[in-house]
């Protein structure tokens, strides 16, 4: 079925006027469409979930209907406004929180107007701003009955079961792509043994299992263009229980490089040290006390396990024939890992601030 006939499905008032891609994700595809009813124009955002990589449709949706619901009770305690501050999904006229058509899976959301979501960092403050978005998403979930939610990508953050699949890939070399990539899985084999770190002290309940976003690329926060301030937390399709240390991570690993994902030139990229500062301020603060002095302790550890990791997923997806996340050039899954490694790199040099930054970010 063609999209604009799927979106009739929703509950949502008007007609399909215009549907374009939108945002620059790897994994579902999103669309913003307008609706037009009279002179009326309502913009929407659409999207096709992934569900070569979401099995569990039902299980997934189920979580964010919880985790929104949840929200949106918090946000009205304090007084704030759960239609700019969480996403809000849209039923479909059935009364689902999706349409399914085959394999096929779509949902709408509202779309938050006068915000933006950045693919890199424009200045620190909002780096800091969407810190102080993801910490306080966080805190806002830190009550949430973690054991109703869904793991909707088993292992998800599990760098551990990462680099197994990885060796595996390389022992397979299914596409025969090993031979193009020698100095790089020479660099991950060499870090083997800082894969089991995180996984190790959550199993020993040294680190606390919490409700976490674990997708915690800047994009996926909404900025309010009058305030500045991060309003709304979005791409919820991968909220399950984890460590603050993947979600603190995953955030520095993307957006305090000082180059895009994908960069090239690799004297480009490397651990912008104010922006790494700027972070780890908004995300304790965010956070408002909650994390343990063992978490704190590690936030460097999670920053570079979680830049490691993401390059062996993208190593690992260039050696199976990209079929994980979605390329837009040949070799660009290498050209992403190889973003990842350097990354890796600087930090390793970088090791002793980025841990005296923490001291100074917690006062
Ligand atoms: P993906 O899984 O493809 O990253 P996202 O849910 O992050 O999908 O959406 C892609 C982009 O669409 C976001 O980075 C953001 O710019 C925009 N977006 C998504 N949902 C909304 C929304 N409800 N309101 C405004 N913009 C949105
Ligand atoms: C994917 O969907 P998107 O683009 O926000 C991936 C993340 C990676 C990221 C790398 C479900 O995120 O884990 O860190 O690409 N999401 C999933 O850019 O695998
Ligand atoms: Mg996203």
């Amino acid at each position: 079925m063609e999209n604009q006939k799927i979106i009739e499905m929703f509950a949502v008032e008007g007609t399909p006027k215009h549907i374009r891609a939108y945002g620059s994700g790897h994994i579902n595809r999103t669309y913003l469409v307008e609706m037009q009813q009279g002179t009326d124009v309502q913009n929407y955002i659409f999207q096709q979930i992934n569900t070569d990589i979401f099995k569990n449709v039902d299980g997934l949706m189920d979580n964010i209907m919880g985790v929104t619901a949840h929200l949106k009770r918090k946000i009205q305690q304090r007084g704030g406004d759960p239609s700019r501050e969480t996403l809000q999904i849209i039923p479909t006229l059935e009364g689902g929180s999706y349409y399914r058509d085959g394999d096929n899976c779509y949902r709408m959301y509202p779309f938050i107007s006068n915000t933006y979501s950045y693919d890199s960092v424009q200045n620190p403050q909002d780096f800091y701003e969407s810190a102080l978005a993801f910490g306080n998403f966080q805190s806002l979930l830190a009550d949430y009955p973690a054991e109703t939610l869904h793991e909707t990508i088993p292992d998800f953050h599990n760098t551990r079961k990462r680099f197994a699949d990885f060796r595996a890939a390389v022992d397979a070399d299914a596409c025969d792509r090993v031979r193009f990539a020698q100095p790089e899985i020479a660099f991950i084999m060499e870090r083997g043994q800082d894969t089991p770190v995180l996984a190790g002290l959550l199993q020993k309940k040294e680190l606390p299992l919490r409700v976490t976003h674990n997708d915690t690329k800047l994009n996926n926060v909404l900025i309010d263009v009058k305030t500045g301030k991060g309003i709304c937390i979005i791409d919820l399709d991968t909220v399950m229980p984890g460590l603050s240390l993947y979600d603190f991570g995953d955030a520095i690993r993307f957006g305090a490089n000082s180059a895009s994902e994908d960069e090239i030139d690799l004297s480009k990229v490397s651990l912008d040290l104010e922006l790494y500062e700027q972070y780890a301020k908004g995300y304790l603060k965010g956070c408002n006390g909650n994390l343990s002095p063992k978490e704190i302790e590690l936030l460097p550890m999670g920053a570079k396990l979680m830049t490691l990791e993401c390059g062996i997923r993208f190593l690992t997806d260039y050696l199976c024939g990209d079929t994980y996340f979605r390329i837009h050039r040949e070799r660009h899954n290498l050209d992403r890992c190889r973003t990842q490694l350097a990354l890796v790199a600087d930090m390793e040099r970088k090791w002793r601030q980025m841990h005296e930054i923490i001291l100074r970010a917690m006062y």
